[in-house]
């Protein structure tokens, strides 16, 4: 089951997991959404892999994910949904994010993904994705959501990723590399056991 509340990253997560073989389940929509006041990024992933889990007796596979910008001392980081305030939308935290950005010359940062799949019994499995870039000047293309106008991968020649197709940005995505590594280390239990 997909453990994001949010459309836009369920989204991403499914056709990645699809991409490499899983069937995903929608998040039931009476799950009530689940307080993320976890201190990294892992504990917010275990809280909404759990919380799923256990109201659904289902495997659940969530992903939280932080924008670390140098010059920020790697903030908005975990706070990256809050950055402009509890109810910031996604113009709202790119704009503070560019605003913070006027006075640093250094712009330096890396999208951070961390993905937990849980079973109701606890038992999980933990992976990582990283990628590196820049922070550009002034918002470009119409693709992804959140922070992805803003943000130039090193590897993505020139583009922002919402400058990019879903293939072209999951291909190097943080999303990508820590579903993928997943779906490695599952790859590598015995599923039936679980
Ligand atoms: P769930 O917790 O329900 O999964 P969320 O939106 O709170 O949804 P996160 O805490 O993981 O998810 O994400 C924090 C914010 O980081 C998110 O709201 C976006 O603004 C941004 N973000 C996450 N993934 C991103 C991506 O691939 N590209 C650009 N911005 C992203």
């Amino acid at each position: 089951m997909l453990a994001s509340a949010n459309p836009d990253k369920a989204r991403e997560m499914r056709y990645v997991l699809e991409e490499i073989g899983f069937e995903m389940v929608e998040r039931p929509p009476e799950v009530p959404e689940v307080e993320e006041d976890g201190a990294t990024l892992e504990e917010n992933a275990r809280l909404k892999a759990k919380a799923l889990a256990e109201a659904t007796g289902l495997p659940a596979i969530a992903d939280d994910t932080g924008l670390e910008v140098d010059a920020l001392g790697r903030a908005p980081g975990v706070r990256s949904a809050r950055y402009a305030g509890e109810s910031a939308t996604y113009e709202d935290n790119v704009e503070k994010l560019l605003d913070e950005m006027e006075r640093h010359p250094d712009r330096r940062a890396r999208f951070r993904s961390v993905t937990i799949a849980r079973w109701p019994d606890g038992r999980e499995v933990v992976a990582e994705g990283v990628v590196g870039g820049t922070i550009t000047h002034e918002p470009r293309g119409e693709n992804g959501f959140g922070y992805d106008p803003v943000f130039v991968p090193d590897e993505g020649e020139g583009k922002t990723f919402a400058e990019m197709e879903r293939a072209e940005k999951h291909a190097i995505s943080h999303r990508g590399r820590s579903l993928r590594a997943l779906a490695e280390k599952l790859s590598e239990l015995d599923l039936t056991s679980l």
